[in-house]
């Protein structure tokens, strides 16, 4: 009995972190949504994914939104002066053929107001909703360090190069 709980567990959480995971919406492919699993109580926490627009026309993330949080907002890292700060932005491009990023360092869906801690290993669905694509569900992978299996370099951190 205590095996098979064990077991069960493995192959819940594994395969998600194995394998990087994209989601298609009309012309957009999302690729990799993952956010960092929150620290103790802490109420927030951010998300990342990268949006590739195949499309012949500009598209826009406009909002975006989780059952688990009472806000998601789209922010901006600046680095001034060597402090870090962040701005929230009213929508993110992404170019006819483009792509997006949204990243560490970068970019990224701030959750605010969790509520109950995220853990890694689990999938929390966000959505998404696109000027043109309209709202799209993703689900993103709860993950100790963002940025873990991206470019198909597991372990590295994508930080601004
Ligand atoms: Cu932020």
């Amino acid at each position: 009995m205590i095996k098979a709980l064990v077991l069960a567990a493995l192959l819940v959480a594994s395969p998600v972190l194995a394998q990087a995971h994209e989601v298609k919406a009309g012309d957009l492919t999302l690729k990799h949504p993952h956010m960092r699993a929150s620290m103790g109580m802490s109420p927030t926490t951010a998300g990342y994914v990268v949006i590739e627009n195949g499309g012949n026309s500009d598209e826009r993330l406009v909002s975006a939104a989780c059952a688990c949080a009472k806000m998601v907002m789209i922010h901006q890292t600046e680095i001034k002066n060597a402090m870090a700060s962040m701005k929230a932005l009213d929508g993110l491009n992404i170019p006819a053929g483009g792509t997006a990023q949204l990243a560490p360092g970068g970019a990224h869906l701030m959750i605010m107001g969790l509520k109950a801690p995220v853990k890694a290993g689990t999938i929390v669905n966000m959505t998404l909703t696109f000027a043109k694509a309209g709202s799209v569900t993703v689900p993103f992978m709860v993950m100790d360090k963002a940025g873990g299996d991206m470019g198909g370099m597991p372990g590295m951190d994508h930080q601004p190069h």
